[in-house]
């Protein structure tokens, strides 16, 4: 059998999946790191296992429709991809933003099985949600919404088969509204969703865990260099869920942030988001639901409209808002401006161009594969403590999941070593293949 190349294989993927570019850059990058060892272990060449791995296990994609304040109609398109179950049941968030489509699920699927091998539980990979847009929905209208989508999502969801979680547009108020329509339709109390609320299954630490996790994996990415995040200067974009946390976690390791950004723009405080200031934002953005452009009317700081924060000189920077937000431009800017480490919160934020003035610069660059894993490792957590009907404390959680970031470093450093320095795109896409691979291997031709 000839060896497997990238070009013959993207032409492969793209002619496949036509109209799908996330998708398209997504599998590239993990085919660019693993096509090398593939032909340097033919058993997974032989058993076409990137072939089977850039494919769906099943893809679900289902009518949303549900009443508005108004009394009107509105119609929705619901999709769930299941792309992997080797390794443990599909896990993986769900999306509702008005971009959604089934391309971009497919790309944050395709992240989401190395991503969940990388964390060491037995997790395989899923990503679904709507282009259902939740902004200036009423609650009643997001309610009637999740009711909808989960009427039909059920039938195909269980705790040992697919595990949906959050991600942008999903946070606890979405997921009770989901649990509650589930447990109503299917009369079982069981942990089918991840990110739960306290009283009802969910796990301390869980809406910290994406932003802690990815802090924790800067911090050990600096250690390696011999350095640490105290006194660094961080830019941060985006001011959801993974933002929150991530400015948390600066600051209780002795850093500071000072961006924090929405799609209408940026706030630059160069005093720092203290913790007071951060309680402010957790207000604003998840009770009130409100601009970031507030921030700078409240503490008097500078509200760029319409950019990202990238322009902002810092030593390290956590994207932390959506796919593609960091351009080539961008980042030779951020190196320049001497950025040494960049923390990806969110996921596959940086456009190839921009990885590769990264990679080139050698500076501690933290895929999201890996950085942000903290969060579905934290999920996996939670489903353990459900399938144990038991709650783990505060710390018990938080030790586990800095123990989890410290091994997906350490698989990096063991497939991404290089002669002075760490590639973590290589390391990571190469660790979560083996894992997955070597399962697909066991479980013959599925
Ligand atoms: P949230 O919905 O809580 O927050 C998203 C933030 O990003 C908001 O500030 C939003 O601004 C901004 N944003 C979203 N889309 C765009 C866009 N197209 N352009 C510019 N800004 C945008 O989501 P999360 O914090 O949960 O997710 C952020 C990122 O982290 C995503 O890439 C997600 O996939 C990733 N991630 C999340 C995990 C989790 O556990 N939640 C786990 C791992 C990764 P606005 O309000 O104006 O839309
Ligand atoms: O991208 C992600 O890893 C998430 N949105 C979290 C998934 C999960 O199941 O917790």
């Amino acid at each position: 059998m000839s060896e497997l190349n990238v070009k013959d294989f993207m032409e492969t993927i793209i002619a496949r999946n036509p109209g799908e570019p996330e998708f398209h850059q997504a599998v590239q990058e993990v085919a660019e790191s693993v096509i090398p060892f593939i032909n340097a272990n033919p058993k997974y060449r032989e058993a076409k296992i990137l072939e089977r791995i850039a494919e769906p296990e099943r893809v679900i994609m289902f009518r949303v429709p549900w009443l508005d304040d108004k009394g009107e109609t509105q119609i929705n398109r619901g999709f769930r991809v299941e792309m992997n179950s080797a390794i443990g049941p599909y896990k993986g968030g769900l999306r509702l933003h008005p971009t959604v489509y089934l391309g971009l699920l497919k790309f944050l699927a395709f992240e989401q099985v190395f991503k969940n091998s990388l964390t060491t539980l037995p997790m395989g990979g899923g990503k679904g949600g709507s282009d259902f847009d939740p902004k200036g929905k009423s609650n009643n209208e997001v309610m009637k919404f999740c009711q909808s989508f989960m009427t039909e999502l059920q039938r195909h969801i269980g705790p040992n088969t697919d595990v949906p979680a959050g991600d942008i547009g999903v946070g606890g108020r979405e997921i009770g509204f989901m649990f509650g329509q589930y447990k109503r339709i299917r009369n079982e109390f069981t942990g089918i969703l991840t990110g739960k609320g306290l009283n009802w299954g969910g796990s301390l630490i869980r809406p910290e865990a994406t932003g802690y996790g990815c802090v924790y994996f800067t911090q050990a990415m600096l250690k390696f260099k011999g350095d640490s995040l105290k006194g660094k200067i961080c830019v941060v974009s985006g001011s959801g869920n993974v933002a929150q946390y991530t400015i948390e976690k600066v600051n209780q390791l002795g850093g500071k942030c000072v961006t924090l950004s929405d799609s209408s723009g940026f706030i630059h405080d160069p005093d720092g988001i203290d913790a007071e200031k951060l309680a402010f934002i957790l207000e604003l953005k998840n009770v009130k639901r409100g601009r970031i452009k507030e921030y700078a009317q409240k503490y008097g700081c500078e509200y760029v409209d319409g950019k990202k924060p990238w322009g902002i000189k810092c030593d390290v920077a956590f994207p932390s808002a959506t796919q593609n937000e960091i351009n080539e431009d961008d980042a030779k800017t951020l190196v320049k401006n001497g950025c040494i480490a960049v923390g990806e919160g969110a996921n596959m934020p940086t456009t190839p161009e921009g990885v590769e003035v990264f990679q080139k610069a050698k500076i501690c660059y933290g895929p999201g594969k890996a950085a942000n894993a903290g969060g579905v490792a934290t999920s996996g957590l939670e489903m353990s403590q459900n399938s144990l009907r038991l709650s783990w404390t505060r710390e018990e959680v938080d030790q586990r999941l800095q123990g989890i970031m410290l091994a997906i470093h350490e698989q990096c450093a063991k497939y991404g070593k290089e002669k002075d320095y760490i590639d973590y795109v290589k390391g990571a896409n190469i660790a979560g293949f083996v894992k997955v691979a070597d399962t697909m291997l066991d479980q013959g031709l599925v």
